[in-house]
Formats: structure tokens, sequence, C-alpha cells
């Protein structure tokens, strides 16, 4: 029996409530997206030792990247009456009916990695994101650095459709080649996240644009799908990370043995690990009420050849990804 039940079948005092929630009682049901990519799994594979360290039990439910299977999964938690919900919104809308059923089972919910619609903001209890604005901008003000005034045809592999963190990540790049007129997004598509998707999305922008020899640089919401383009590019016949420019973003360690061979240029680092952040502040708020800030922001970093690449690689490559 979880804690909530628990305390709901009137077994525990307030007193437990007064020395707080002991986290080996919580059970926290966490409505993950999928496993749609290298980070996506990583991040899945940190929750569990996360939680491990903390003698949580969580239950993991895999969406397959199906809102309605996330819908699903949220309204299974709140009727085994769990002490808390994380959710991987797979899009930003369409969270309102079954969040306000959570609110309404007084069971906190946490979003980790992406967001709702400000609209839903007062349906969960915070969000632990990176800033995707600010990835976005990053990668775009690299690539301004690197071609400084020559002019660039830029093709995008844009993530899921609707998903908070792709319109951020989009909207950050054009901040950042913004005032760089020479620097183009001449095609741009969506790659849902994956390897596959992106290697098939990049062969029809080869195609489209002369073979390929029209484009100067690929900017993917993900590591994954830039990997998928990578392969795309090289069976072309072109070289990625030398005449074609790569940026993306996860820093998963695929992509940095291609900048260790020199077939991809840059990435910026998301950590897996937001549920550590996101187990803290639901211990704290069931054990004396603390109530987190709504966002827990966590750190980005700029990652090139510059940086040891092949270290970084062999840093990550047993992390789960
Ligand atoms: C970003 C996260 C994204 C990753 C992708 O916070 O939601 O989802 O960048 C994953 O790899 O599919």
């Amino acid at each position: 029996m979880s804690f909530r039940a628990l305390l709901l079948a009137g077994a525990l005092s307030g007193a437990v409530l007064a020395t707080g929630a002991h986290a080996a009682d919580l059970t926290i049901g966490f409505s993950q997206i999928g496993s749609e990519s290298g980070w996506r799994a990583a991040e899945t594979n940190v929750s569990k030792a996360e939680a491990k360290q903390r003698n949580i039990n969580l239950k993991i439910a895999d969406a397959q990247q199906k809102q309605e299977n996330q819908i699903k999964a949220i309204r299974s938690f709140i009727a085994q009456g769990v002490d808390a919900i994380f959710l991987a919104p797979v899009v930003a809308t369409g969270w309102d009916t079954v969040l306000k059923e959570a609110k309404e089972a007084e069971i906190p919910v946490v979003l980790l990695d992406r967001d709702i619609d400000p609209s839903g903001k007062d349906l969960y209890l915070t969000a632990v994101t990176s800033d995707s604005v600010h990835e976005g901008r990053v990668a775009g003000e690299w690539l301004a650095e690197t071609v400084g005034d020559k002019p660039c045809n830029v093709v995008e592999l844009q993530g899921t459709v609707g998903a908070s963190v792709a319109t951020n990540r989009k909207k950050g790049f054009e901040e950042g080649i913004a005032g760089h007129a020479d620097i183009r997004i001449v095609r741009t598509q969506t790659g849902d996240f994956t390897r596959a998707k992106g290697k098939e999305v990049m062969e029809s922008f080869i195609k489209a644009e002369g073979g390929g020899k029209n484009i100067c640089a690929v900017y993917a919401h993900n590591d994954d799908m830039m990997v998928g383009a990578i392969q795309a590019l090289k069976e072309a016949g072109l070289k990625p990370g030398a005449e074609i420019l790569t940026v993306s973003i996860d820093a998963v360690p695929d992509i940095f043995k291609a900048i260790a061979a020199g077939e991809a240029n840059a990435t910026v680092e998301l950590t897996p690990n937001m549920a550590g952040p996101a187990f803290d502040a639901v211990i704290a708020y069931k054990a004396s009420g603390t109530v987190p800030p709504k966002w827990i922001r966590t750190e980005s970093k700029l990652y090139t050849a510059a940086d040891d690449p092949q270290g970084v690689y062999d840093s990550k490559k047993d992390l789960g990804y």
C-alpha cells in the first residue's frame, strides 16, 4: 500500500505527517513518453537509479509516444492512489482534464523534460526541464560564429510536432542566427526525435537541395535525428562535419563518437537526470509541505571537437543511453 493509501486508510497518525513522509513509503507513477531516443532511454534508466537511491517505489508506464496512452496511465495512477505523478508530456496541449482529475484526487504532478501550455500552470507542482529556447539559441549562435559572414543554407530537423521543446528549440535557433541575413533555414520538417525519421527526412532534403551541394549546415532538435541525418549524408557521398556543418542537442554518446570521427561538429548537453530533483521536491513537499519553485531548471552546455569528444564518449557510454 502506498504512503497515501495508508494515510487514507487512517492507518497513519498525523504524527507521521509532522515528522514527514519517509521516501521509502512513497509510490510514484511516471508517465514516460517512450524510448524514441538515446536520451529518453537514459532518462528512464537514471529515473530508476534515482528512485532506488531514495527507496522510492517507481512505476513507469511507456506511452510509445502517444498522448492517449499517457492520459490512460495517469488515470491508472490516480486509481492506484499513488503519492505523486511524474509526467513527461509528449505534446504541450490536451492535459487540462486529466490533470484536473489528479488535482481533485490531491495527487501532486511533476513535469519532466517538457512543458505544458501556460493555461495548465496551476495543475502541476513543478516542472524539471532545461531552458529549451536557450538550447536552440546556443546552437544558432555557434553556427553564426562558425560561418561568419559567409552565406549558409540550413536544413532543420524538428522534434515532435506540438512538443514544447520542438517549438522552443526552433524559436531559440532563429534568435541565435538573427542578424545574420545570409544564414537561412531553407528546409524544415519534423523527424519526430528518432534516428530513422531523421535519416528519412535528410534523404528528402538532399534530393530537394541539388544532391546536397546547396546545404551548408544541418540543425537537428536532438542528436538521434542528427545521427540518422549523418548516415544519409554519408550514403549520398557528402561529408558531414566537414563540408556540411552539424549542430544538435542532447549530448548523447553517439554524437561524441561522430564528433571524434570528424563527422559532426557540435551538441548542446541536456542532463538525463530530471527525476532526481523531482523526487527531492516531492519528498520535501510530502514531508513538510515545502512548495518548490514552479520551474527547476537544468543546465545546458555546448560541446565541440575542442572538448575531448572521445573522452566525453567514454564517460557517457555506460550511463544507460
Ligand atoms: C528534451 C526532451 C527531448 C530530447 C529528445 O527535454 O523532451 O525528447 O531532446 C527526446 O531526445 O525525444
